[in-house]
């Protein structure tokens, strides 16, 4: 049995019920063959693809809080503390009732290879916690985070790891933790990203996911002969990642004409309202339903299909495994020429492959939503040297790491005898220089 294919069982085998992890590695041992084939004594030796896929820590702890009518609540915290070796371990923190273990685990994977990706010097990690912010009451939400961030302090710092944003993590709620760190740790540094613009957030930031994801399409679509401007586009997802993907999709000229959430989704022909979308989701923290009121010409269907809806580019922009292969192949009867991914690992493995297999400009996450993180790491550097910069001095070095990372994994593919598959162009690319630095360091 191959190296890679050992490594994959022996995954399988000793972390039972966490599909998702088990799904994440196979598709990156699965696309560095040619690297490991071509450097197999040296790795079985060092033992290289077993370090890769054992967290160098995993943080599990209990977080009890008040809600509104006096009763204890208790939750559970994850860290998973995955790579250090190319900088502090760097990644978000989701807050969903679908957390669990082998989650986090998958995240913080992808989380390695996006951040070397970016250029910047952030290593891999992801948390966050199985509580359901939904309904919640801005009282019940400060008393979660600051009792989530009274245990997470211990083990984060501006220099070893700083959490950031994802699902059902923004701005109010980094707040909050932001606060509850301080006053624990009596530090003010840049220990979190994605921070308010008056206590050392970036501009750019609340917009970097979305933005970048289409400046990578965009440079994508170029090289491959295209253009994005006149396009129709579906985007499902209507939080953070979803609202800046549609406002810059429309400011490069293509036309968006569906968003979702978790009930239902919205098709609007005439195209996407972002400014009613950001007034239901940002400011009343509303559902997709309010959509109709602002644009009486809409559709609000309950359930999935947005995949449905004829276009020409596809950005899931919601949650994993949200884009399967039914939808896959109801994409390219509708004529879809490009696929790129604004969440973690939303396409399905099979979906994925029809898509390519059917000429589909595929752009994974690790390499397309890298703007996130990417943005934050730039944030780090404000905080260190006190400064902020400017949104079009941000936002300029944004557009350009994306444009870079493109090529970066379009040469990748080319060299590994590959051109135009930008899975395995973004998991070499990611796992070169990862591999690089650990074996510089050490067996550790
Ligand atoms: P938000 O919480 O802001 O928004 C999430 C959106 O996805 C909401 O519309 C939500 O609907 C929907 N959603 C979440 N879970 C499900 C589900 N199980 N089924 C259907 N819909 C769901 O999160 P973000 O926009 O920040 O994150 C979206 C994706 O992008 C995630 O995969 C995240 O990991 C990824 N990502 C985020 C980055 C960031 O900077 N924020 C950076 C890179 C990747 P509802 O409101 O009904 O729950
Ligand atoms: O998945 C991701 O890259 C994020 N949620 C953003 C992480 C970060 O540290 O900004």
């Amino acid at each position: 049995m191959s190296y890679v294919d050992e490594v994959i069982e022996r995954v399988e085998r000793e972390n039972p019920n966490e599909p998702e992890f088990h799904q994440a590695v196979r598709e990156v041992l699965d696309s560095i063959r040619p690297v490991v084939d071509a450097n197999e004594a040296a790795y079985r030796r060092d033992a290289l693809l077993e370090r890769l896929v054992n967290p160098e820590r995993q943080i599990k702890f209990r977080v009890p809080w008040i809600d509104d009518k006096g009763d204890v609540q208790v939750n559970t915290g994850y860290r998973v503390q995955f790579n250090s070796a190319i900088g502090p371990y760097k990644g978000g923190l989701r807050l969903h009732p679908s957390v669990n273990i082998g989650i986090i685990k998958f995240l913080g994977f992808e989380q390695i290879f996006k951040n070397s990706l970016t250029g910047l010097p952030i290593g891999g990690g992801k948390g966050g916690s199985d509580f359901n912010p939904k309904g919640k009451s801005d009282r019940e939400i400060m008393a979660f985070c600051q009792s989530f961030m009274s245990e997470l302090c211990k083990y984060i710092g501006a220099d070893t790891d700083v959490p950031a944003g994802d699902i059902g993590t923004g701005a109010r709620e980094i707040g909050y933790m932001f606060g509850q760190y301080k006053k624990l740790r009596g530090l003010f540094e840049g220990v979190l990203t994605g921070k308010g613009l008056s206590y050392g957030g970036s501009l750019a930031r609340t917009e970097a996911t979305g933005y970048g994801l289409l400046y990578l399409t965009d440079e994508m679509l170029k090289k491959n002969g295209k253009d994005i401007k006149g396009k129709t586009v579906v985007v499902s997802g209507s939080g953070n990642v979803a609202i800046y993907a549609v406002e810059k999709a429309q400011q490069l000229g293509a036309k968006v004409v569906t968003v979702s959430d978790s009930n239902g989704w919205v098709y609007d022909p005439d195209g996407i309202d972002v400014a009613a979308l950001k007034e239901i989701k940002e400011v009343k923290r509303q559902r997709l339903t309010e959509y109709k009121n602002y644009r009486p010409n809409s559709e609000y269907h309950e359930g999935k299909g947005v995949w449905s809806i004829k276009a020409d580019i596809a950005l899931p922009c919601a949650t994993q495994n949200e884009l399967e292969l039914d939808d896959a192949k109801t994409l390219v009867k509708n004529g879809v020429i490009a696929v790129a991914e604004g969440a973690n690992m939303p396409t399905t493995a099979d979906a994925t492959k029809y898509l390519q297999e059917n000429g589909v400009l595929f752009a994974p996450g690790k390499a397309a939503n890298a703007g996130g993180v990417a943005t934050s790491a730039l944030e780090m550097s404000q905080n260190s040297e006190r400064l902020s910069w400017s949104f079009e001095k941000v936002d300029s070095k944004l557009k350009d790491i994306m444009v870079n990372l493109f090529d970066n994994i379009d040469d990748a593919a080319k060299r590994y005898g590959f051109p135009g598959n930008y899975v395995v162009g973004a998991n070499i690319a990611g796992f070169e220089k990862v591999v690089d630095a650990m074996n510089a360091q050490g067996i550790v």
